[in-house]
């Protein structure tokens, strides 16, 4: 894969035109990515071509495990990357995609890599990053980092910092990791592009070490037209957040809109709210419901006491349920019994 990037001035971003069609991928990796689909049992079609998509009835396409990274237990996968003359070097590519929000409910969708939010992008706190995104919409687009501490012509505003990125272009945005903490990325194009899925987490690890936790999870919310969605489903197709009794659980709460507020509560308890936007707070702040606006992150830390199913949702009823029941933006944490002993005496039932 790094023959993509043989020529390319490390100190400069530049439009170019696609090299050579997506299917000259190497042939390892085409076959290791057939065989990961033939194992999990499905067909790798998640490359969905623009004129494609938009004829014929909406069918969902199951997207191969192997090429969206590895799953983080909460819905979405952490991008892969290789090392290449000391960059971490990630590709992203946008295309229109088939996307199941909830059993039945098909949407047209935007996507990167094929997954609804984009891969997690993690990476330490000093790294040199480079993003090759690929343009395989039948629109222009470009890439915002939010949040991040960058040169003014890495910041992914077209008309204004880059031309706008035509369909079957590539451009190359780097880098260098300075903001730690939970931020993210997404289009900066037409308005809809973001709706339509195409953002991401974006996290930072600090250097002197990062917010302690047992479990790590993202919520990133969605109000657009995917409908209310939390890591891209609507409940019940949430996926379903697993913690143990006393465990400090992290979660990342992002709000990518487009359009709305919403005011995310969890049950069972509190939370301590840590970081705002990727800074991390001098007073945590303990609440059991938190505001997220329109590009916001938070990072809170909840401790849970008590064995069960536990919610979190928007507590906006028109975002959470239905006359038919709960949907939208609803995920469960299933809470186990500790493993071992605690060193504390909390409140374990009755
Ligand atoms: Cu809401």
């Amino acid at each position: 894969m790094s023959t993509e990037l043989t020529g390319t001035d490390p100190s400069t971003s530049e439009l170019r035109p696609r090299r050579r069609p997506r299917r000259a991928l190497p042939l390892v990796l085409t076959s290791l990515l057939a065989a990961a689909a033939v194992t999990a049992g499905v067909v790798a079609s998640n490359a969905v071509a623009p004129d494609t998509a938009r004829t014929g009835p909406l069918v969902a396409d199951p997207v191969p495990p192997a090429a969206a990274g590895e799953d983080l237990g909460d819905g979405t996968r952490l991008a892969q990357y290789e090392a290449v003359d000391g960059y971490k070097v990630f590709h992203l590519r946008a295309a229109p995609v088939a996307w199941e929000v909830a059993p039945g409910d098909v949407r047209q969708a935007y996507a990167y890599n094929g997954v609804v939010p984009g891969p997690v992008i993690r990476v330490n706190e000093g790294d040199k990053v480079r993003f090759v995104v690929q343009n395989d919409l039948p629109e222009t687009t470009s890439l915002h980092w939010h949040g991040m501490d960058l040169p003014n012509d890495q910041d992914g505003v077209p008309g204004l910092t880059q031309p706008e990125v035509e369909p079957g272009q590539s451009y190359t945005y780097q880098w260098t990791a300075i903001s730690t903490g939970t931020h993210w990325y997404h289009s900066h194009m037409h308005g809809d592009q973001e709706g339509k899925g195409l953002y991401g987490s974006l996290e930072v690890v600090p250097r002197l070490g990062d917010i302690s936790a047992s479990r790590d999870y993202r919520l990133m919310i969605g109000d657009g037209p995917l409908g209310f969605v939390f890591n891209g489903k609507s409940f019940p197709a949430t996926a379903p957040l697993r913690a143990r009794v006393g465990e400090r659980v992290r979660i990342r709460l992002i709000g990518t809109g487009p359009e709305m507020i919403h005011p995310i509560h969890l049950h069972g308890g509190y939370f301590e709210v840590v970081a705002q936007d990727g800074r991390r707070l001098p007073f945590p702040q303990q609440m059991d419901t938190v505001t997220v606006s329109v590009g916001q992150t938070y990072d809170l830390i909840w401790t849970p006491t008590r064995v069960g199913k536990w919610m979190i949702h928007c507590h906006i009823f028109s975002h959470a349920e239905t006359h038919h029941g709960m949907a939208g933006l609803v995920s469960i944490f299933n809470v186990d019994p500790p493993t071992v002993g605690l060193p504390l005496p909390l409140p374990l039932g009755g």
